[in-house]
């Protein structure tokens, strides 16, 4: 990140500094991966507010940062009111969506600058991460590879009588020790009726022969988050099983094929939603086809029918369109893509003809 855009975005916004709260944030503008703490940022100096678990990790990580660690005597709003009055800050930008209000009331009161001085940046530093540039893309495919690797890994421990949280729990192991540095969200696995609810939690329920098995996972790389879904049938798939899950590959490849720069987020949208709605199961898709990814799981923009933004090389998406009928199960479907000058590049390479196992 180069200081100009944070001078830029500060001018824009018409403050004088900015605390930055959102760990995602803090790491993308400072190199900073410690959490509760913040960044204070001037266009001339960049001071990173943290205590004592994380100092060492601060001065080591934080590029062209001071460290400031705070103390009994010394609390984060009194830091801040020093650092506001060493600069004469008369405004000063804030994540109101990374920061609770309770957090907020302390350090105004601590640091003696009322509420009139805080203005609000809305995700405008978030908007910077938008466009991956070639480490993050290296970073990010190097982590979706080892979800690939487990996926392979797992369709050899999948059977009638193991429990969800068993494969949930291997699944997560295996990105360990490939060299994850932890899952990039809970992992999901469900299977059967389960299936059906998009974001099940794990369960003792065992599988079943003629289940629908949806295995939701990712994993971390340098920070740098990884997601892919499959789903998989244990046993013989029934024909309405084959149908459904032919619907959802054949939105999903429809949408890779046609998703470019250019076109809005709701047009991506539209792309893998008209092949559902068309083949009579519109109502049983109910969530965005994809959303963006990057320090975190869920970036903006979303592949969402609400979101007006424009697709643009380098923008990393999700692709996953599924269909949930209750008490028959569901399907999804996910690969993560990079946006290119004609099209996508797919990060994701494991199969995804029904698997039968
Ligand atoms: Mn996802």
């Amino acid at each position: 990140m180069t200081a100009e855009k944070i001078s830029e975005l500060l001018k824009e916004k018409k403050v004088d500094a900015a605390l930055v709260s959102s760990p995602a944030n803090i790491r993308y503008l400072s190199g900073f991966a410690g959490t509760e703490s913040y960044l204070y940022l001037t266009p001339e100096r960049k001071v990173i507010l943290t205590d004592s678990r994380y100092t060492l990790q601060a001065e080591e990580e934080g590029k062209d940062c001071a460290v400031w660690t705070m103390s009994r005597e010394r609390s984060y709003g009194v830091m801040l009111g020093e650092l506001l009055r060493e600069d004469g800050v008369e405004r000063l930008g804030f994540e109101e969506n990374a920061m609770l209000y309770g957090t907020w009331n302390s350090l105004w009161k601590k640091s003696g600058f009322g509420p009139e001085h805080w203005v609000m940046l809305g995700d405008s530093l978030s908007e910077l991460r938008v466009m991956k540039n070639e480490q993050e893309l290296q970073w990010m495919e190097k982590a979706e590879s080892i979800g690939d690797a487990a996926f392979s890994y797992i369709l050899g421990e999948l059977k009638a009588g193991v429990t969800e949280l068993e494969i949930a729990a291997k699944l997560e192991y295996y990105m360990r020790s490939h060299g994850a540095e932890g899952t990039s969200f809970d992992t999901i696995v469900a299977s059967g009726y389960h299936s059906a609810m998009p974001h099940a939690v794990p369960s003792e329920k065992k599988l079943e022969a003629g289940d629908f098995v949806t295995m939701d996972f990712g994993c971390k790389y340098h920070g740098y988050c990884s997601d892919m879904t499959r789903t998989v049938v244990i046993g013989k798939a029934s024909e309405r099983q084959k149908e459904v899950y032919n619907v959802v590959l054949k939105a999903q490849l429809t949408a890779l094929k046609g998703l470019r720069p250019g076109m809005t987020c709701a047009e991506g949208d539209r792309l893998a939603r008209d092949v559902i709605e068309k083949a009579g199961y519109g109502q049983y898709f109910g969530h965005s086809l994809g959303h963006s990814v990057g320090l975190e799981i869920h970036e903006k923009p979303a592949l969402s029918p609400k979101d007006g933004h424009v697709l643009q090389a380098g923008m990393v998406e999700t692709v996953e369109p599924g269909i949930y009928i209750p008490d028959f199960g569901g399907v999804r479907i996910e690969d993560m893509v990079v946006l290119t000058e004609n099209g996508v590049r797919n990060l994701t390479h494991s199969p995804k003809e029904l698997i039968e196992i």
